[in-house]
């Protein structure tokens, strides 16, 4: 068990007491975790399948229909566009003013990404290793990669030919499309639905990540959204209501605030509310973050452009 109690300790404090700075991060060690050729693969149960879909299928992919990213094995679920109510009126003070918004159409990762993929990425792409990269209770293939900082998700992400999900992308995935409470297959929290901090149920991850897929997924047939790895968005953390053209989508990393979502194995399961939000800062590194891909259909290669704002469903 990887516990740093002092580390603990300052998040929940400033967690409780809404001064979100998290200040202590923690240094990756140098090491030489060897490739492997695994792709992404999870271990729970099997949600609703949908269709494979490649760019070469000649019509719109369907919601639950799967693309596999070439590059580095990503599973990615479509997600149909919709609109839906952002944020919370219940929650912290900056999960509000609730308001509508709209999400086109878009490809999601079905998994955290794995440390088998991440690997991938180091074989093609020499750069420095995560944290934590020879410590069995992180290294494991099916494991999601943590202790990466945010220009290295991105770097992963720039070779992967992938994007992180936008914060309205990820919450919109997350409420399942009917408002839940929880990402998870039901709405609820439970250690049968997440690897949140504790164990009990289907968790027995205790303070590690779990293998991703442990746990059922959600309704668009995405698993882990709650709990097990924190995520990264691509969104700089600002008041709401989110707007994708206010600036908070520059993707230039340096000096900027970001908005995880989700919660981790790591804390505890009220972090994992759908509409709670995270900022940290882009040079920390914890244990606990890793990744969640997305594309645009227009971003695949020979995928079709976007469809006109409106008129996609
Ligand atoms: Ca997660």
């Amino acid at each position: 068990m990887k516990r740093d109690m002092v580390l603990l300790g300052v998040v929940l404090v400033s967690a409780i007491v809404g001064v979100v700075v998290l200040l202590v991060g923690r240094p990756a060690r140098p090491s030489g975790g060897g490739p492997t050729p695994s792709g992404q693969e999870g271990t729970g149960q099997t949600p609703k399948q949908g269709g494979v879909w490649t760019p070469r299928s000649g019509h719109a992919p369907k919601a639950g229909d799967e693309y596999t990213n070439p590059t580095d094995g990503s599973v990615l679920v479509w997600i149909p566009g919709g609109d839906f109510v952002m944020g919370s009126r219940e929650g912290e003070a900056d999960e509000g003013p609730p308001s509508r918004s709209h999400v086109q159409g878009f490809w999601m990762g079905k998994y955290e990404v794995t440390n088998a993929q991440y690997k991938r990425f180091l074989k093609a792409v020499p750069y420095r290793t995560p944290g934590y990269w020879d410590e069995p209770e992180y290294n494991k293939d099916d494991q999601p990669v943590v202790a990466i900082i945010y220009s290295e998700a991105m770097a992963y992400l720039k070779w992967a030919k992938l994007r992180f999900p936008a914060e309205a992308e990820w919450e919109y995935v997350a409420a399942g499309g009917k408002q839940f409470e929880y990402p998870t297959a039901t709405g609820k929290i439970s250690h049968d639905l997440a690897n949140c901090a504790g164990t009990g149920g289907r968790d027995v991850w205790d303070g590690v990540p779990a293998p991703v897929g442990s746990f059922p997924a959600n309704p668009f047939g995405i698993y882990d959204l709650a709990g097990n790895a924190w995520e990264w968005t691509s969104s700089i953390y600002k008041e709401y209501p989110y707007s994708a053209t206010d600036g908070r989508e520059n993707p230039d990393p340096r000096g900027t605030m970001r908005v995880m979502r989700g919660g981790c194995w790591h804390f505890s399961s009220g972090f994992c509310r759908t509409t709670y939000r995270r900022r940290i800062a882009s040079h920390l590194r914890y244990d606990y973050v890793g990744i969640r891909v997305a594309v645009s259909e227009a971003e695949i290669e020979g995928g079709r452009p976007a469809a006109p704002e409106g008129g996609e469903e």
